[in-house]
């Protein structure tokens, strides 16, 4: 705990010196990566600190809406100009695509488990439920007078990342941080709506075709949902993100694991599996040539569809019953 102190008061005694300041974080950033660089860039503001926000990678929906988003340039730091970079949620510089930092004095948030503490400052607490709880604490020791705005992004972060308080990641402090975030001022109707209600007829009609797809092993702990390359172009959609379909799938009660299956081409799927509780999807994934976390996993499978959705449930199914080795971090 002492270290801890010890980090977020060097980095805001770093940051105070600082006159401008390189955010950025991870491949394909994420809702907690994307609001809580949003509040740090305004927070810096708030102090006469010029802040940039530099992704590699494009802002996903709903995030790349938000009216403040045009701050965050996407692309590669330049190798000089910044007094500091401030990477988030970057177990590694390599997580963040970023090619020119070798010179650069770095800080390091993050709050996950695996980190390789590369950074000259880092800060890492796998007890927090986002990465925007570390923000907040920065914020509070650099003495930030917190507008509604700031306080909005951060909280708007900790409800993606625990997925609106219900994964389990959710604890005490987070619900103490949000306790502070609205006094602040952040808007709690605002971000659900703007989170879970901000959805296209073609996205809710694409629900309805994979769902309608469902497939339950007789054990009723394994359900398979496929999306065919056909759903997404009678919809005219390219990329969208399915995380809440296979969530709806996991939801149903006695489900273990949800395989969602993805025609990438003919006769090639990805595999996405989703599991609850002790179902290790990293451990299953792997012995189909894939990998991931102990609860979000993958791999690409090859075959004729009709015999791939019998076999690999089949084969899951038997790999389920067996006490496999659960020493992988929960993300
Ligand atoms: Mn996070």
């Amino acid at each position: 705990m002492e270290m801890k102190k010890k980090s977020v008061e060097n980095i805001a005694e770093v940051f105070k010196k600082s006159k401008r300041i390189a955010i950025t974080s991870h491949l394909r950033p994420d809702g907690d990566s994307i609001c809580s660089s949003l509040a740090l860039a305004l927070m810096a503001k708030s102090l006469g600190i010029e802040a940039e926000i530099i992704n590699k990678d494009n802002t996903p929906f709903p995030f790349i809406n938000m009216p403040d988003v045009k701050r965050i340039k996407i692309g590669q730091i330049s190798p000089q100009g910044f007094d500091m970079v401030i990477l988030l949620e970057c177990a590694n510089v390599s997580r963040s695509g970023q090619k020119n930092l070798d010179a650069y004095f770095k800080i390091n948030i993050d709050h996950h488990h695996s980190n390789d503490y590369y950074a000259d400052i880092n800060w890492v607490d796998p007890h927090r439920s986002a990465v925007a709880e570390l923000i907040f604490i920065l914020g509070e020791t650099l003495g930030i007078r917190f507008t509604p705005q700031m306080a909005d992004h951060l909280y708007c972060a900790i409800v993606s990342d625990t997925g609106s308080f219900q994964f389990s990641n959710t604890n005490a402090k987070a619900f103490e941080i949000c306790h502070k975030l609205i006094l602040l001022g952040a808007s709690p109707i605002k971000t659900s709506e703007f989170l879970f209600n901000n959805n296209s007829p073609e996205k809710i009609k694409l629900l309805g075709l994979v769902l309608s797809t469902l497939v339950i092993n007789k054990k009723g702990n394994i359900a398979s949902i496929t999306m065919f390359k056909k759903f997404l172009e009678s919809l005219n959609l390219k990329e969208i993100d399915t995380e809440d379909i296979t969530t709806l799938a996991r939801s149903i009660s006695g489900i273990e694991i949800v395989l969602f299956f993805k025609e990438m081409q003919k006769d090639t799927f990805r595999v996405s599996l989703r599991s609850k509780g002790n179902a290790c999807s990293a451990c299953i994934a792997e012995r189909f040539g894939g990998g991931g976390h102990m609860n979000a996993a993958g791999f690409t499978a090859k075959g004729k569809y009709e015999i791939l959705k019998k076999e690999i449930p089949a084969k899951i199914e038997k790999l389920l019953t067996k006490p496999l080795h659960l020493n992988y971090s929960k993300e």
